[in-house]
This record gives C-alpha cells, sequence and structure tokens, in this order.
C-alpha cells in the first residue's frame, strides 16, 4: 500500500510534475501572441497588407507567432501608438514617417516638403542603401523598421475654395500631423496650422474649428474629409514613406530563424501594399469626384516650392549633422 508511506513534500511535488506534464501536452509550444496597430479601416490596402502579414507569420512560425491586427486606431493615436510600440507594450504597427519625425529627428528628412520627386523615386530611395539608413535610425528609438509601404502624395483640401496659388491658403485653418515641420510648412504659406489627431478631423472639418487638412486620395476618401471639404488641390506636396514596423523587444526574443520568417513577412505585405495602393488610389479619387469634389491640378508648384526653402534652410541649420543624408535623399533621385 503506497497511500500511508508518501509523505506530503513528495506528493507535491507529483502533483506538480504532472502539472507540468499536463501543461507541456496541452500547450505544447506557448504562442507568441503579438498585438499590431493600424490607423485604417479594413479594407484599406494597407489593412489589407497587415492581415497577409499576420497570416503568413503564423503559418510560417507554424503558430510560434500569432499577430493578430487591431484596425481604426482603437489602441490610441498614432503619437501615442508610437510610444506603445518603442516600450513594447504593442510589437507592430504600421507607421506614418509623419508623426516620427518629432523622435526620430532623422526621419524629419522625408517629411520636408517636395523632397521626393515621385512615389517611384520614394520606393527606389527607401529600399536602398539610404532607406537602410532610416531604418537604423529608427532602430536606434527602437523600432525595427522591415519594409516601406508606400501612401502615395498628400494635397491640400479645404471647404471653401480651390488652392491654385500659396496666397489661396492664406489665414485657412489647416489640420496638420502631429509634426513642428508641418505646422511651419503651412504658416509659410500664410495659413493657421492645428496639429490634431487623425480621428478628430472629420468632426472638426463639419464644425469649422478647422477649414481644411492634406492627405492622400484614399486616406480623403476613406475617413469621409471629402463629404466636408469638397475642394481637393493637387499641391503633391509630402511623399511619405510607412514602415511595417515591429517592436525592439519583441524582436529581440525572435530566434534568427523566426526574424528570417517575419522579415520575409514584411516585405510581401509591402508588395501587396504597394500594388492595392495603385488601385485603391484610382478607386478612391472617382469616389470623391462622383460625391461632387472639385478637383484642381496646381499649374505653377514651383511657386509652392520656393515658399519651403526656410524649412530646408533651418532645417540644415537646426541638423548639420543631417545634412548629408538630405543630400543623400537628393542625389540618389538623380
Ligand atoms: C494617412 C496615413 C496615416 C496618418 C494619416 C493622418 O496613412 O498614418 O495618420 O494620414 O493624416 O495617410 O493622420
Amino acid at each position: 500500500m503506497l497511500t500511508n508511506k508518501i509523505s506530503k513534500p513528495s506528493s507535491l511535488l507529483t502533483v506538480t510534475a504532472l502539472a507540468g506534464v499536463v501543461s507541456a501536452i496541452a500547450i505544447p509550444a506557448q504562442a507568441d501572441q503579438w498585438r499590431g496597430w493600424n490607423i485604417h479601416p479594413p479594407s484599406y490596402p494597407n489593412s489589407v497588407a497587415l492581415e497577409s502579414f499576420a497570416d503568413e507569420v503564423t503559418e510560417k512560425t507554424e503558430g510560434r507567432i500569432e499577430p493578430k491586427v487591431y484596425h481604426n486606431a482603437v489602441l490610441g493615436d498614432q503619437p501615442d501608438a508610437i510610444e506603445q510600440t518603442r516600450n513594447g507594450a504593442l510589437d507592430f504597427a504600421n507607421f506614418n514617417m509623419g508623426p516620427m519625425g518629432p523622435i526620430v529627428p532623422a526621419t524629419n528628412i522625408l517629411s520636408l516638403p517636395f523632397i521626393f520627386k515621385s512615389p517611384a523615386d520614394m520606393y527606389r530611395v527607401m529600399d536602398g542603401e539610404v532607406g537602410d539608413r532610416f531604418a537604423d535610425a529608427l532602430e536606434e528609438k527602437n523600432l525595427v523598421a522591415l519594409s516601406w509601404f508606400g501612401s502615395g502624395a498628400r494635397s491640400l483640401y479645404n471647404t471653401d475654395h480651390p488652392v491654385e496659388t500659396p496666397a489661396d491658403v492664406e489665414g485657412l485653418k489647416v489640420r496638420v500631423m502631429n509634426n513642428d515641420l508641418y505646422v511651419q510648412m503651412i504658416d509659410e504659406l500664410g495659413g493657421n496650422a492645428t496639429p490634431m489627431a487623425y480621428s478628430e478631423v472629420y468632426q472638426s472639418l463639419k464644425t469649422g474649428v478647422i477649414d481644411g487638412a492634406e492627405n492622400n486620395y484614399p486616406s480623403y476618401e476613406s475617413s469621409g474629409h471629402y463629404e466636408v471639404a469638397k475642394y481637393y488641390s493637387l499641391t503633391e506636396h509630402l511623399i511619405l514613406p510607412e514602415c511595417l514596423c515591429v517592436a525592439k523587444s519583441s524582436w529581440d526574443d525572435l530566434s534568427a530563424e523566426d526574424q528570417g520568417i517575419v522579415r520575409q513577412a514584411a516585405q510581401h505585405a509591402a508588395e501587396e501594399q504597394r500594388q492595392l495602393w495603385e488601385e485603391r488610389a484610382r478607386t478612391s479619387r472617382q469616389r470623391v469626384l462622383d460625391a461632387g469634389v472639385e478637383i484642381n491640378e496646381v499649374e505653377d508648384k514651383a511657386a509652392f516650392q520656393e515658399k519651403m526653402q526656410p524649412i530646408y534652410d533651418d532645417f540644415a541649420a537646426s541638423h548639420p549633422d543631417l545634412e548629408s543624408l538630405v543630400e543623400d535623399v537628393q542625389t540618389a533621385q538623380q
């Protein structure tokens, strides 16, 4: 008879050992559940690509990593989400480089108006050695940029009139993303800049807190801003890259094999996003036209470009260490 011979400590040991066996059977490999931030609705090109990223990672790691994407900024606004990803509270995200400037000064180069000649030039620069230097700067702030998404070109829109010359911006209250550089951008044109979260723009346009904002076709359309701000003027002043970024702490926890899988999935996601983007930019343009939006070309873009010169001068004066990178971005497009 075993019963009365088993002392308490050893029976506890048995229970603990058994529990270990049971849990080892129930959860063969502890899945790493990753939380991902996304600002856009599920049908947006970036959202679809992020879902593909999540699926590919889950499949290829055989469930060791299970990324889940939270759309529509339910996990917070972009500046908040950047902080949360830097400190590891979030594991991955699709971030625009605009609101990154206050944290990673080098990325402000990407926000210098008209720095990129076209979206194709932006892709070429970011996919090459120059792009790697931006990724290095991000990594110093605990964000691992695995691939670059596109976001077309941003143009000004407002509730009142077409913008054809810089003088047409005078006195307009224009929402910008959270970055002092954009405040200066609107100031130089004689407007009043209001940094504001993306989620607040629709209501603020509607109630007249602001007169306008600036964005690409897909965001102008999917956010509904076109319903209230009917004049879309093709200034195309910003061509901003976006990253698929992973929190450094989450990245460092991965085996080399899983890092390879995650990096490749991020690259596939960027390819998909860039393709979907082209289609969506076209359909968004058509949707806003059908809704009665007035789109105007800006004949004299040089007039806007000239107004931006003080931003370049001030940036050079305040960041002499970044001047060579500014030049490299420019010469890589020649
Ligand atoms: C969209 C970007 C998004 C920005 C948004 C904005 O994809 O990341 O947050 O513009 O204007 O085009 O805030």
